[in-house]
């Protein structure tokens, strides 16, 4: 019996990696930005892999605000909240929060159960750069990361790569940092994220949503991080629009039709 539950997972999981060497996109952070984009990616057979470094998707959508799991979200969101089916109340002033819990696991459930391949514990390191495009990831277990092991990484291609890693805006910042060029950011170079202001921040995070460079898109905190843009806090509207708007985008300009 034990070695024909090792026989199944290792069948599964390798015949999932094996298919996803190669995708349409690849997402960098299963943060609410880069699972909403997913979830809209995979529901239009766009083939997507999403790569996440720790062992639970959801980013800082479980924690709330100082651990207290309850999120906000503003009224022009609630469509999103509505098709993933997670529950809200209102606060007043076109402010609502929503469970925490809820939602994370809401966002996580369908993008895997829409096909998007989710793959945890791996992180990103490096990218793919072929004639001035960004076309792939270099990728690494978490735990050899942490442990300093001197292990090679494999690398995985992809039409188009999205940085939906958050504050610390991992994928671009490899990119500038091993390779010389111009985003398609003001001044052409990637800034530092600013100072909390909940009203910019979300206005910015969605504006910024886009490519900076050929094949690279930025999502979520990380489009406010490399836009010099202020962070808001736990306030998580913008976040999902981004990941709309990103999953949009991208769909587009692979062809797919969107909605
Ligand atoms: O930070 P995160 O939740 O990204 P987001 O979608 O949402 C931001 C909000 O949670 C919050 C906020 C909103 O009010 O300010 O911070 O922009 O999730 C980013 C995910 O990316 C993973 C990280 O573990 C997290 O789950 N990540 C970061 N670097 C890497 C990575 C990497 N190099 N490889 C793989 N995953």
């Amino acid at each position: 019996m034990e070695l024909l539950i090792s026989s199944a997972i290792t069948e599964a999981w390798f015949h999932k990696l094996h298919k996803h060497l190669d995708s349409d996109v690849i997402i960098v952070g299963a943060g609410p930005s880069g699972l909403l984009c997913a979830a809209e990616l995979a529901a239009r057979n766009v083939s997507t892999t999403l790569f996440e470094s720790k062992l639970a998707p959801g980013g800082g959508m479980w924690g709330g605000a100082m651990l207290f799991n309850s999120i906000v979200i503003q009224a022009e969101t609630i469509h999103l909240l509505d098709k993933y089916g997670i529950r809200y109340q209102s606060q007043g002033n076109d402010l609502f929060t929503a469970d925490a819990t809820e939602a994370t696991s809401a966002l996580i459930y369908h993008a895997a159960h829409n096909g998007a391949a989710i793959f945890t514990g791996i992180c990103m390191e490096d990218v793919l750069v072929r004639n001035d495009s960004v076309c792939g990831v270099v990728a690494n277990w978490n735990p050899v990361k942490r442990l300093d092991m001197h292990v090679d990484p494999l690398s995985f291609s992809s039409r188009i790569v999205l940085d939906a890693t958050g504050h610390p805006s991992e994928v671009v910042k490899v990119l500038t940092l091993k390779n010389d060029v111009r985003l398609r950011l003001p001044d052409g170079v990637m800034k530092s994220e600013r100072s909390m202001n909940a009203e910019a921040g979300e206005k910015a995070c969605v504006e910024y949503t886009g490519e900076v460079f050929p094949g690279l898109y930025v999502s979520g905190m990380a489009a406010c991080g490399v836009s010099g843009s202020n962070r808001m806090g736990p306030i998580f509207g913008g976040m999902l629009l981004s990941g709309y708007k990103a999953a949009g985008l991208i769909a587009r300009a692979l062809g797919k039709d969107y909605a």
